[in-house]
């Protein structure tokens, strides 16, 4: 079935002996599909002071121990601090969050290490055995590993680290991104690949909770450093999506970026802090609405011009209410979405 469409179905219902009633007519609509702002993000954890799971699928995760939540100069925001005792995070297990690919990405500070554990978990969904995990050995090379089904095991494990050279230097930020795309393990730092090792499988299944900042299922092996904006994606994202994302922190909120291009001349000054003006070549002989996004995929504005109002080839909008961020200017012309702009406020 279509989502958010009318389905009409004849209804007939019968007794113990089998006498048949007439046919009645049920008519009912079918959801909309939910939609993240990003093609498969399944989970995003901000972490602005909370949590929380940024997605409508509010996949809220529950703090243990005395975390923080810290500013961010040069980024902007919140992140999550773990002091390496005690410390975690611990996010039901959802049936969104499993697939046969996927993409795991954030921003990861250092801050010390416990000897006495070879690894520290940061990130865990069903662990080694079962799913996935994202470890940090002594030697803090960050470590990938993957449980994945194919024509020869399955229970495929594959471990990879982030390879010599690109250790998570203690005190600085490192964006990473793990992807299993089905053929591959894949390690990105900052934007670039950094290891990759075969690892051909879907991923299997877990009915554990998702982990933060320990070894959720044998407990333990706590994280001594900082996360933020963490992404989970049910897909494998290409090389040009991670770039983008590390840039950006967004895969682009479904853009049709050429489409728009074509119409939009500019969008100024950006970053912006009060205003943002439009300048188009929109016909003037349909109406448009302008539709804002934040860096999480949520509507946060919507500005409607009738025909008329687009004929000077110009329009702006107040965004001096908006919180300091990354936006998505989305073009809705006549009902037909157009495409969209990513914007900065500051
Ligand atoms: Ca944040
Ligand atoms: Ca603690």
């Amino acid at each position: 079935m279509e989502p958010e469409t009318l389905y009409t179905f004849e209804v007939q219902a019968f007794d113990l002996a089998g006498n048949l009633s007439d046919f009645a007519e049920l008519t009912l609509s079918t959801g909309a599909p939910v939609d993240a702002g990003e093609d498969g993000l399944v989970a995003h954890y901000p972490f602005e002071g909370n949590a929380d799971d940024a997605t409508p699928y509010a996949n809220h995760g529950v703090v243990a121990g005395d975390v923080v939540f810290e500013e961010v100069p040069d980024r902007g925001g919140m992140a999550i601090k773990f002091d390496g005792d005690q410390d975690s995070v611990l996010a039901p297990n959802a049936v969104q969050l499993i697939s046969d690919f996927a993409t795991v990405s954030f921003w990861i500070r250092v801050d010390g290490q416990s000897l006495q554990d070879a690894e520290a978990y940061v990130l865990d969904f069903g662990h080694w055995d079962q799913r996935w995990k994202i470890s940090l050995p002594q030697h803090l090379r960050i470590v990938w590993t993957t449980n994945s089904k194919n024509a020869q095991f399955d229970n495929a494990i594959s471990d990879m680290d982030s390879k010599d050279g690109n250790e998570l230097v203690k005190d600085f930020w490192w964006y990473v991104t793990m992807v299993h795309d089905g053929t591959d393990d894949i390690i990105y730092l900052d934007g670039n690949e950094v290891n990759r090792k075969p690892a051909a499988g879907t991923l299997n299944s877990t009915s554990r909770k998702l982990g933060m900042g320990s070894n959720p299922v044998d407990g333990g092996q706590y994280f001594n450093g900082a996360l933020d904006e963490l992404k989970i994606y049910n897909r494998a994202l290409t090389t040009d999506e991670v770039k983008k994302l590390f840039t950006s922190g967004t895969t682009g909120l479904k853009d049709l970026i050429s489409k728009i291009s074509s119409v939009v001349e500019v969008v100024y000054p950006n970053p912006t802090t009060e205003r943002l003006v439009v300048q188009h070549q929109f016909k003037g002989d349909k109406s448009l609405l302008l539709r804002v996004f934040d860096v999480s995929g949520r509507q946060i504005d919507a500005i409607h011009f009738s025909a008329a109002q687009l004929a000077s080839r110009q329009i702006s909008l107040d965004v001096n209410n908006y919180v300091s961020g990354l936006y998505s200017l989305n073009f809705v012309l006549a009902g037909e979405n157009m495409g969209s702009i990513p914007f900065i406020k500051k």
